[in-house]
């Protein structure tokens, strides 16, 4: 198998963070879209005060503060808060309903839900905080009444810094718990093999409650010790005015097409830019030729899982392959093997993909028989994901054996939305799948069947649906059909359906 040649490994963030951290304080760490800066002196005196004042609310190391916030510069110094009381960052999309958020607080237990002031509802379980970056909110004014030194709690490479929630292959939403080492061993050598450079400055649209923007963004960014423009959110026209400001850029591919969907980006606009990297969900070979023709930048595409961190990596240096993810990242094992015998399968044949190295997380929260199922005897995490390595030992993605639906680089597990529309009075089953979609690369519909005699109206089942999951789940169509295909197993087929919904 072919790889990135080795490079040293880190053990902690914080270890990481700190060889970077530039000796001048007031180097810019975060770059505000409406101007103004927070810099490396800013953000250690900050999180200090945050730091004290989640320990006085009982956090301590190893305890879970879930966070629920709008995405500004507080995530950040969040984030580095937990690092340093040695707390596990739990980062939850702010899209969740009250009912989503409830069922992730029941599981994962933690001491403190950190919330934007204006949310309403109290949910069961932990102290609710309040914080937003213009400094409202309860934590938010405890923080500010602290001392800005912390002494930061000693880690270790196996303590758990976050913990994602994510369905894996199957089943319920289920906390991925990620180490010191996992996040410290990826983010150097994401910065190493994406060869970040002493005036390189990261232009950040991502959300920060998945791995790609938190961990692979902000992590590159800490490693380097250098700044980022810090977007609220993606928005097209922002994203251009700012890329004169920065060098490099990442983004789900929903991000590029809509970026290429503006005659605005062409090469002088991308002229500072050094790399444009894409990865979450699959970036057409289309839209990589159409990216060079109009910029002059191949975009450079990796790979990766929430249980995995990143996996492998079109290099920066050579060949980026559109259509494929590139090789297998330094220290990590990938390996295409049959379903059937589990053995490897040769170069050019498709086979599921598995992984095994430093990045792979610790196991899933308070579920160890799943530390036996999901994993090889060897070791090796089994990603759910479908692929082949061609000749020259690039990966390519062919599939999923997962159910699972990527709509705009956020992941959607059928099962939870099939609950949710199966609940609904006259609903007899439904099956839910996802559809090519320009935009959002698939789209979630949604294929009901009513119980005898009754009839079903869509609008109200897509209601329904809204009120208990996030807008990103709901289906944007829905078919009523008088039986959904079964195969002789009474397996739904899927692919039948997807065939018949899809886009003709
Ligand atoms: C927003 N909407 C969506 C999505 N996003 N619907 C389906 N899929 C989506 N991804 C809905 C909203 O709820 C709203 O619906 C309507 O679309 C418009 O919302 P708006 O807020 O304007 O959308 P947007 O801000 O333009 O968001 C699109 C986006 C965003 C920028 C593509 O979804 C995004 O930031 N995606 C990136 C997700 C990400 O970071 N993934 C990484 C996961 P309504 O009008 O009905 O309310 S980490 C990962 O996968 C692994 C580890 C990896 O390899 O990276
Ligand atoms: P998540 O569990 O949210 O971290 O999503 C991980 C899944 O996203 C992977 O198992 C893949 O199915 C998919 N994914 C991530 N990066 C890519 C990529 N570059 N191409 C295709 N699929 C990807």
């Amino acid at each position: 198998m072919r790889s990135i040649p080795s490079v040293s490994g880190w053990s902690t963030l914080p270890a990481l963070f700190a060889a970077a951290r530039p000796r001048d304080p007031s180097t810019p760490l975060l770059l505000l879209p409406g101007g103004g800066t927070i810099g490396y002196g800013e953000a250690g005196q900050r999180s200090a005060q945050l730091a004290h004042a989640l320990r006085s609310h009982g956090v301590g190391p190893g305890e879970r503060v879930a966070v629920q916030i709008e995405k500004s510069p507080l995530s950040v110094l969040l984030y580095l808060a937990c690092l340093r009381t040695g707390a596990v960052l739990l980062p939850l999309n702010t899209a969740y309903t009250d009912e989503e958020v409830g069922y992730l607080l029941a599981d994962a237990e933690p001491a403190v839900l950190v919330r934007d002031p204006g949310r309403a509802g109290t949910p069961k379980g932990p102290a609710v905080l309040s914080a937003d970056a213009s400094g409202a909110g309860t934590l938010a004014q405890a923080a500010q009444a602290q001392t800005t030194v912390f002494d930061d709690v000693a880690v270790a490479p196996g303590d758990v810094a976050a913990m994602l929630y994510t369905s894996g292959t199957t089943g319920r939403p289920k906390g991925a718990m990620l180490t010191q080492a996992n996040l410290a061993s990826n983010a150097a050598v994401l910065h190493r093999v994406w060869g970040f450079r002493p005036d390189d400055v990261l232009l950040h649209a991502l959300p920060v409650f998945h791995t790609h923007g938190l961990f692979v963004a902000i992590n590159c960014v800490l490693a380097n010790g250098t700044g980022m423009v810090f977007l609220p959110r993606f928005d097209v026209e922002v994203v251009l005015a700012h890329l004169g400001d920065a060098t490099v850029f990442m983004g789900v591919p929903t991000m590029y097409t809509r970026l290429l969907g503006d005659r605005r980006l062409d090469r002088a606009a991308c002229a500072g830019m050094r790399l444009f990297v894409a990865g979450s969900a699959p970036l057409l070979a289309s839209t990589h030729d159409e990216f060079r023709s109009r910029t002059g930048h191949d975009i450079l595409e990796r790979y990766g899982m929430t249980e995995t961190t990143m996996i492998t990596s079109n290099p920066l240096e050579g060949e980026r392959r559109p259509g494929t993810v590139g090789l297998p990242l330094p220290d990590v094992e990938v390996r295409v093997t049959d379903a059937e015998t589990g053995t490897p399968v040769p170069a050019g044949g498709v086979g599921q993909i598995e992984v095994r190295g430093p990045n792979v997380f610790a196991g899933y929260w308070k579920r160890p028989e799943l530390s036996v199922s999901e994993f090889t005897a060897d070791g090796f995490f089994r990603t759910g994901d479908l692929g082949s390595f061609d000749a020259g030992g690039y990966l390519r993605i062919a599939g999923r054996c997962k159910d699972l639906v990527i709509s705009g680089g956020l992941n959607v597990y059928p099962v939870e939305v099939e609950e949710v529309l199966d609940a609904v009075d006259g609903v007899l089953e439904s099956a839910v799948i996802g559809v090519p979609h320009p935009d959002l690369g698939e789209a979630v519909v949604a294929v009901v069947t009513a119980e005898p005699g009754r009839t079903l109206d869509v609008d109200d089942l897509q209601e329904r649906a809204r009120r208990r999951l996030a807008p990103f789940k709901v289906p944007r169509q829905v078919h009523v059909v008088d039986a959904l295909p079964r195969n002789a197993m009474g397996k739904v087929e899927k692919a039948k359906l997807r065939a018949r919904f899809g886009p003709t």
